[in-house]
């Protein structure tokens, strides 16, 4: 049993991490790489179930309550889904993990970010990314994205599409910080471009990480 990658997406709303996640996952497997792709919040049936909540529109949720949230479902995601499929030498590819609640918590929602590290990882037990990858676009063009999906579906806008334009645009400098902070881990990958072209930059990162 080897040692499994662990790749996260990150970015604003609409940026493309749930389009490159499925992309990039069948280009992986395509190369003969077994890949588990998984979300948060959710990727478990625990998780699902926050995930209603932290997204409901209809539901008021106190920051702090918020991040207990997002934490809860972290720490069940890590140990039942994320550390076993790792175990078993899986290449997991996460939409959103920790540096989210840095960028959307910390940067969008002003709470301490020594805070939500220390936070972070009790929720994490250690799993930390080997690579992650920050879709980046200006926020106006990722809420146009999802307002254009949002038309063609019975559902409105969820919580976070909901808000100001001005916490999206502290949310961005936010993962672009992170990605300043951290070059070794951490990709910074314009958003606008063609889907195939990013999906190739992706896999191009993951195949040298894990033929490393
Ligand atoms: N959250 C999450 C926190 O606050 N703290 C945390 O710790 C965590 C983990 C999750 C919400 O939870 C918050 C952040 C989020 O607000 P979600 O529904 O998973 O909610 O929200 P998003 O991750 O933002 O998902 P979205 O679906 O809104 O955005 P994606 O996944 O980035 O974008 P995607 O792939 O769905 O694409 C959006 C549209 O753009 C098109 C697609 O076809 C689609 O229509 N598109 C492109 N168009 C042109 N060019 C490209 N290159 C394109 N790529 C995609």
């Amino acid at each position: 049993m080897g040692k499994g990658f662990f790749i996260t997406l990150e970015g604003v709303e609409g940026s493309g991490k749930t389009t490159q996640t499925a992309l990039v996952a069948d280009a992986l497997r395509a190369a003969g790489y077994r890949v588990t792709v998984t979300r948060e919040p959710g990727g478990t049936r625990a998780g699902e179930a926050i995930r209603a909540i932290f997204l409901d529109p209809a539901v008021s949720l106190h920051a702090a309550a918020e991040l207990l949230l997002v934490l809860a479902d972290r720490a069940q995601h890590v140990r039942e889904k994320l550390k076993p499929a790792l175990a078993a030498g899986e290449i997991v590819l996460s939409d959103r993990y920790s540096d989210s609640t840095i960028a959307y918590q910390g940067y969008g929602r002003g709470l301490d970010l020594k805070l939500l590290d220390e936070l972070n990882r009790l929720a994490s037990d250690g799993a930390r990314p080997d690579l992650t990858i920050v879709l980046d676009l200006a926020v106006e063009t990722g809420l146009e994205r999802t307002r254009a999906r949002v038309r063609g579906d019975v559902r409105g806008p969820d919580r976070f599409e909901g808000e100001q334009v001005e916490f999206h645009r502290r949310v961005r400098e936010g993962f672009l910080k992170i990605a300043r902070d951290e070059p070794g881990r951490v990709i910074t990958i314009d958003a606008t471009r063609p889907m195939d072209e990013i999906t190739a930059r992706i896999a191009a990162a993951i195949l040298a990480l894990v033929t490393r």
